[in-house]
């Protein structure tokens, strides 16, 4: 009963409290990128956790997560929205490897950079920003330019879901059906 009591407890005060970054990787996982910032505007930093799984391979095709911690205190955060259909999988960059490339936090934006092709080119930068008066994060932009290497100067842009843009929550953006 004690015991119970003390789960109850833990539990209840790691709601209220928050949970430090390692606590959201779940078992078989590992931490792809940690990047650091403030996405709801308050005057603690968040950050955003891109989790692989523990035997990803540069071949694998496994879902990567995406999680947005919100900072609740000192190096305490709460879940505030995860997604596996935005950062790309290991073999999914074509000729170039590892299409991941990156994410940046500025203030209440996140983007996602990926980059691949072999001898065409291309790029993908998916902008989340936060809404205030809903507390959510929603598709900002989707875009990225394709270009052949050989001609890296003609360059030309591709807009991702323009329809989407402004509306679709973080939640329900998927990149499958690019
Ligand atoms: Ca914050």
């Amino acid at each position: 009963m004690l015991c119970l009591f003390a789960l109850c407890f833990q539990g209840w005060s790691s709601l209220l409290y928050g949970q430090s970054l390692v606590s959201f990787v779940p078992k078989n996982y590992a931490i792809l990128d940690t990047i650091y910032g403030n996405l709801n505007l308050d005057t603690l930093s968040d950050a955003i956790l891109i989790l692989k799984v523990k035997s990803e391979k540069d071949t694998s095709n496994a879902d990567r997560q995406l999680l947005i911690l919100e900072g609740i205190s000192k190096d305490k955060y709460k879940l505030a929205g995860r997604n596996d259909h935005i950062v790309f999988c290991a073999s999914c960059g074509g000729a170039m490897g590892d299409p991941y490339h990156g994410a940046t936090i500025e203030k209440g934006y996140f983007s996602i950079m990926h980059y691949g092709g072999s001898a065409w080119r291309w790029t993908q930068i998916i902008k989340f920003t936060y809404q205030e008066k809903t507390g959510k994060y929603i598709l900002h932009s989707d875009m990225g330019d394709s270009f052949n290497s050989t001609e890296p100067s003609k360059i030309k842009t591709i807009k991702n879901q323009k329809a989407n843009w402004g509306k679709v929550a973080f939640e329900d953006y998927s990149n499958d059906h690019d």
